[in-house]
């Protein structure tokens, strides 16, 4: 079915465009049918928070950028929603990063890995996660599949979108996890080293402007001292004090 594009005018511009991504997506097998109700959790959180980067988000991907940069091998997990959403900007950080980009999905079928995988070739990106030869130990076959030389051997895993068992699984594992997920309460990003409260379309590009940033000659004794320097907990709760007072707000501005 062809629906009509968003005319560039309209008031919701971009998170439409962003809809329609993941419904495409939908439709070219790359994304879960669970896809579309997450990408919609997705959004209620980002209206919350006002559909912009706050300052603890960006407290949070400076330190993803600090883990990532000390890290001896990083890895990108990806799914169906963080591929459709985010291709380019996950290239562009896996390039500079030097790390691989594996694909790891929560309704993992034969048919969509190969979707995905001729997706991410199309961007010039050979993903690990195609022909997986390890398990992450606690999750069940389908879901713990991952790549020897990727994910199981990772000791930074940045993942976009995640479910909370398997970020459970990789902190069991003794891996830093990163998470990029708009729901600060969610098993995922209360179970992170650390969580980027963003919308994953705002989170990448600042997370690779942040890593570049690291690039000069004490980019090592800067980002070990942004880490040591952040506590994951306390930025969570600054994200929800931060939505509860904007709710606030709001409520007397419309409702007087
Ligand atoms: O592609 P697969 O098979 O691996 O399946 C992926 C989904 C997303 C269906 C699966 O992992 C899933 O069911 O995830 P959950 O448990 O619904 O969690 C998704 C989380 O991502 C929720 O907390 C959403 O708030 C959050 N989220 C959704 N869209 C975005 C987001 N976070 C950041 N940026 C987004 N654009």
């Amino acid at each position: 079915m062809i629906e009509p594009s968003v005319p560039r005018s309209h008031p919701r511009y971009l998170s439409l465009k962003l809809r329609e991504a993941v419904a495409e997506g939908l439709d070219r097998g790359l994304v879960a049918r669970a896809g579309l109700i997450a990408h919609g959790r997705g959004e209620a959180f980002d209206y919350l928070l006002g559909e912009t980067t706050t300052p603890e988000a960006e407290e949070a991907e400076r330190a993803a950028a600090a883990l990532l940069f000390l890290a001896e091998r990083p890895v990108i997990s990806v799914n169906g929603n963080a591929s459709v959403l985010a291709r380019e900007p996950l290239a562009e950080l896996a390039q500079a990063v030097g790390a691989p980009i594996e694909i790891n999905l929560f309704y993992r079928t034969d048919e969509r890995v190969g979707n995905l995988a001729a997706f991410w070739e199309e961007a010039g990106i050979e993903p690990l996660g195609v022909e997986p030869d390890a398990l992450i130990p606690g999750l069940d076959h389908a879901r713990g599949s991952c790549s020897r030389e990727g994910i199981f051997a990772a000791d930074v895993v940045l993942v976009p979108l995640e479910d909370g068992d398997r970020t459970q699984a990789l902190k069991a594992m003794g891996k830093r996890v990163v998470s990029i997920d708009l729901n600060p309460l969610s098993r995922t990003a209360l179970a992170s080293d650390v969580t980027v409260v963003d919308n994953l379309v705002r989170a990448v590009p600042a997370i690779l402007a942040s890593y570049r940033g690291l690039s000069v000659k004490d980019g090592p004794e800067r980002a070990l001292a942004t880490i040591q320097g952040y506590d994951n907990r306390s930025v969570l709760r600054r994200v929800l004090a931060r939505i509860a007072e904007r709710l606030t707000k709001e409520a007397d501005r419309t409702l007087g």
